[in-house]
């Protein structure tokens, strides 16, 4: 590379999330038994400060399961299970018979419980499934909540005017956005709403957007941080944005950035079985109450972590998205042209 390249090379942007220097943290090599790749981990920090991923496993055939591994400082001296920590069930849950995949997880204090949600990959295509644990070895599935094509999910922690809240993703003709649904029980879903929508055109939130990691409450309102997909010529590319919404009204998205946050850029995001993808599907907060660690999937191949701060993050949305105009994210039968 010459000099003048190498130089251009230098972000000329707010970096908003650092890479650890030892990504990727957690790749095949790492696991203690024979699989493909590892990737787009659903993460929680324990009680005792422990890190959980709870991690996607991409198995030999090209079916998935997850694994949990747990570190104490969340970024090296990984436990894994010696063995699948939880498998597709297609016996009982047809839903699952082509795997299950990028797990998001949310802690829910009124059920004292954690509440996965995944896409169960049914012959279908994917839907998204619920399950809940207390500890990560033994899960209660609550099956499928959302039929095909549906993913991307993840619940609210709290109940909004006495209903589970939760965010997903069907898919659509052309263009995929981002939904929310209502329901009583965590089985039965309804009053369903689009909440954000991919832009089409040329923007880098073209084709597809779909929630990463469960949505995090802020003195500002809920911070979502969205995956989007671009089509291009040679692939598609992974980016990550963010918006966020009314505190009081989760359907009201109040900004959304103008640019991306975080692209694929190293050789562990670019290269791979899916390259030019990051994918976070977790996070976890320092006990600051600022720090964030954001874990996601490299190129579909590995697992690798960025740091930001929670503060930087709404400054800085505040001075680079636009006051959202309640008419741009309405529901519009246009939008399906
Ligand atoms: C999405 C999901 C992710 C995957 C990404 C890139 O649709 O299936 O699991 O990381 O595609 O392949």
């Amino acid at each position: 590379m010459s000099q003048i390249y190498a130089e251009k090379q230098k972000p000329q942007h707010e970096v908003l999330f650092s890479r650890e220097q030892s990504n990727p943290i957690l790749s095949a090599l790492d696991w203690p038994y024979p699989v493909n790749s590892v990737f787009n981990p659903g993460a929680v920090l324990l009680e005792d400060g422990t890190t959980l991923l709870l991690c996607r496993v991409e198995d030999r055939s090209g079916l998935s399961h997850f694994c949990a591994a747990r570190s104490k400082d969340g970024i090296s001296d990984w436990i894994i299970d010696k063995k699948p920590t939880l498998l597709p069930d297609p016996s009982k849950y047809p839903e699952e018979t082509w795997g299950i995949e990028d797990p998001r997880i949310t802690y829910l204090p009124e059920k004292g419980e954690y509440a996965v949600a995944y896409t169960s990959y049914s012959m279908t295509g994917p839907a998204v499934s619920l399950a809940l644990t207390k500890d990560f070895r033994k899960f209660n599935r609550v099956g499928m909540v959302m039929p095909p094509l549906n993913k991307d999910a993840a619940l609210l922690s709290h109940k909004i005017g006495g209903k589970w809240a939760m965010i997903h993703r069907p898919t659509t003709p052309k263009y995929s956005h981002i939904w929310i649904s209502f329901s009583p029980d965590l089985r039965h879903w309804g009053d369903h709403q689009m909440i954000l929508r991919a832009r089409r055109g040329p923007w880098w939130d073209s084709d597809k957007v779909g929630l990463s990691p469960p949505v995090i409450k802020t003195s500002e309102g809920w911070l979502m941080i969205y995956h989007s997909v671009r089509q291009t010529a040679s692939g598609v590319i992974y980016r990550i944005g963010m918006a966020l919404f009314d505190l009081g009204c989760h359907q009201t998205c109040l900004r959304r950035s103008d640019t991306w946050v975080f692209s694929p850029e190293e050789d562990y995001e670019r290269h791979g079985d899916v390259g030019n993808v990051v994918f976070p599907c977790g996070y976890t907060i320092a006990e600051d109450g600022d720090t964030v660690r954001l874990y996601y999937g490299g190129a579909d191949t590995c697992v690798a972590v960025a740091t930001g701060s929670l503060r930087r993050l709404l400054g800085w949305l505040h001075d680079n998205s636009k006051v959202m105009d309640q008419s741009d994210i309405l529901f519009k039968e246009v939008e399906y042209d």
